[in-house]
């Protein structure tokens, strides 16, 4: 019996009678000491101990279904604080359950700590086929920003004050903390131990561009005739949001928000350009890239989606993203914070004029663009069977009675749709698919933020999406967690009406009547065949707090295949359909 299977309170006798503590003692004083407040996991051998200490020591411990949800509740929790969201897994199963979500915290640049027990090293090592035996650094260190492993109890501070500072500072990301079962178990002097541990000051230093590189910046953006400016989820996570709000005010720059920076200016702000989104990138002449990366998601810069000739000027973080794919004529590397307010330091007023005929040339098309998008609004509204945009309008009109309430949201249709119908008022409020575009983070997500602020939670869901982690349905209730669920539920992913060839149903068929699920777990099922039933059942799903879910059924003809990026699905010859 490990000291840590004991009571709190007769572990705590045990340990000042003897003068010592154990690896688990120490891995739970270490979190606490670095001001770690909540645990994402799955408990089993070799560290239910563990959860149970950290538990009754007043870190909160959310155990979940599955670990991959447990990982991206963590990866979440770690973009809405900037501290390191802490995913705790069993070895080899487990720990690969929750990698996933490690390799995904990495992608995003979310700070994030998988910390998970592993076999013994000497059977593990001769692979002589241990309890769940797997080399589980090795694997790990391929998809995370950095792993370690402790392997002494008194390296323990160490190892979680480097995993807390890796995953924070320059480039957040995901961290592999291995901990041996051996070294959980080991009992050591408590003085020494105590000794062995210390606080990450200042985890995430800032960082400042010289004053060259500012000016360079501020020249490119005066002599632009067509300047933009896109903000990333980078500038979102960095809570700078009274800096960014600052320089985009006083310069009158265009701005274009992605997807989880929607909310860092409200989206209905008059410089906002989402509605002519296509325009200003094809049209722009120097484009400010704030927290946001040249991917995929913005073409990776590429002509015709953008002007051939267009120079761009980058803030981030990461010094090794610029010139990724496109020159940067104006590298600004720094914190997002840091960099704003020097910049708003150097500009003077009047220094950058946006030209009032880019600014007309924008807001016609604006105004064109709402247009259309108002006739499929209206279009959909009284469609029957019910279309995705006829349940997003009435969930649109509810969230604006709540705008404090936290938004996620994965699916194809179901993605796309919502992010355009869907305005933020507030800054990272918006939780989403992010740049894998993966499916699996809805619930964790969703848990995260009603964990971390205990604000009101609605998660939109495709069907399919919702699917992968949907027994977290369970997790809500059991926390009984302010998360109300809506599924867009066409019967399919992306649609549910492909007829199929074989006796067996379509592969893209699903067929679920989800407000009877969440039902089992004690929860409110709503099921929803209007807009007005959404928006009523939403409504008071709101105001009762409690976890609840809407199954919104929604014509299965609607919906495009793989949603707005139908263009990467390989053209082969025609599949017979
Ligand atoms: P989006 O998908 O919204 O366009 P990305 O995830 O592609 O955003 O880009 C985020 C960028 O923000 C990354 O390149 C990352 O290095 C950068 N970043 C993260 N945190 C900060 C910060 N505090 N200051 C500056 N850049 C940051
Ligand atoms: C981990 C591939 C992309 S979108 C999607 C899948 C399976 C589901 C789309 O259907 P849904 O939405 O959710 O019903 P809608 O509105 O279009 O009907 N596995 C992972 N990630 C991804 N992205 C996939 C598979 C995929």
């Amino acid at each position: 019996m490990t000291i840590a299977s004991l009571g709190e309170s007769e572990a705590s006798g045990l340990v000042s009678a003897q003068k010592l503590t154990d690896g688990i003692h120490l891995v739970v004083d270490a979190l606490k000491l670095n001001e770690i407040d909540s645990i994402y996991g799955v408990v089993g051998i070799p560290i239910t101990d563990l959860a149970r200490l950290a538990q009754a020591s007043g870190i909160r411990f959310i155990g979940f279904r599955h670990e991959s949800a447990a990982g991206h509740a963590a990866a979440a929790a770690g973009f809405l604080t900037k501290k390191p969201g802490i995913c705790l897994t069993v070895s080899a199963p487990g720990f690969l359950n929750g990698l996933v979500a490690l390799a995904n915290a990495t992608v995003n640049c979310f700070p994030m700590v998988q910390i998970s027990g592993s076999s013994e090293r000497h059977l593990v090592d001769l692979q002589r086929g241990d309890y769940e035996e797997m080399d589980q650094l090795a694997a790990a260190r391929q998809f995370a920003k950095a792993a370690y492993r402790v392997q002494r109890a008194e390296d323990i501070g160490r190892g979680v004050a480097r995993a807390i500072r890796t995953a924070v500072s320059g480039r957040p990301g995901g961290v592999y903390l291995d901990i041996p079962a051996a070294v959980l178990g080991e009992v050591i002097d408590a003085e020494l131990g105590a000794a062995s541990l210390w606080r990450v000051v200042d985890p995430a230093p800032r960082q400042v561009p010289e004053p060259a590189a500012l000016d360079r910046a501020i020249e490119l953006l005066a002599s632009a005739r067509r300047p933009l400016v896109v903000l990333g989820k980078g500038a979102a996570y960095a809570q700078a949001d009274d800096q960014i709000r600052r320089f985009v005010e006083l310069t009158g720059l265009p701005y274009l928000p992605m997807s989880m920076a929607k909310g860092l200016l409200p989206d209905d702000h008059p410089q906002s350009v989402a509605s002519a989104r296509s325009l200003a990138l094809r049209r722009a002449d120097v484009v400010m890239l704030v927290g946001a990366r040249l991917n995929w998601l913005l073409g990776h810069g590429d002509a015709p989606q953008w002007n051939a000739d267009a120079r761009f000027i980058q803030v981030d973080i990461a010094s090794t993203e610029l010139d990724s794919n496109q020159p940067i004529a104006a590298p600004l590397v720094g914190d997002v914070g840091s960099v704003m307010q020097a910049l708003i330091d150097r500009t003077g007023p009047g220094r950058i004029v946006v030209p009032a005929q880019w600014r007309d040339e924008l807001a016609a098309r604006s105004a064109e663009n709402v247009g259309k998008m108002a006739k499929r609004l209206q279009a959909a509204e009284t469609a029957h069977p019910m279309k995705f945009l006829g349940a997003l309008q009435a969930i649109r009109d509810v969230l604006r009675e709540n705008p404090r309430t936290y938004l996620v949201n994965e699916g194809a249709n179901a993605l796309d749709l919502a992010r355009n119908t869907i305005g933020m008022p507030v800054p990272r409020h918006r939780l989403d698919s992010g740049t894998w575009g993966v499916m699996g983070i809805g619930l964790g997500y969703a848990i995260a933020a009603a964990v971390e602020t205990g604000d009101p939670v609605v998660a939109i869901e495709g069907d399919s999406a919702f699917g992968f982690s949907g027994m977290e349905m369970e997790t809500i209730c059991r926390y009984n967690l302010p998360v109300v669920t809506v599924v867009l539920n066409n019967s399919g992913v992306y649609r549910g009406d492909e007829g199929s060839s074989s006796g067996d149903p379509a592969p893209t068929a699903l067929s679920a009547r989800h407000d009877l699920m969440i039902a089992a777990f004690g929860g409110r099922g709503y099921r929803a065949t209007t807009p007005t039933e959404v928006a009523v059942a939403l409504r008071e799903a709101l105001a009762l707090g409690r976890p609840a879910l809407i199954d919104c059924v929604i014509d299965p003809a609607d919906g495009t295949e793989s949603g707005n990026i139908s263009h990467l699905n390989p053209k082969g010859i025609t599949v017979q359909r």
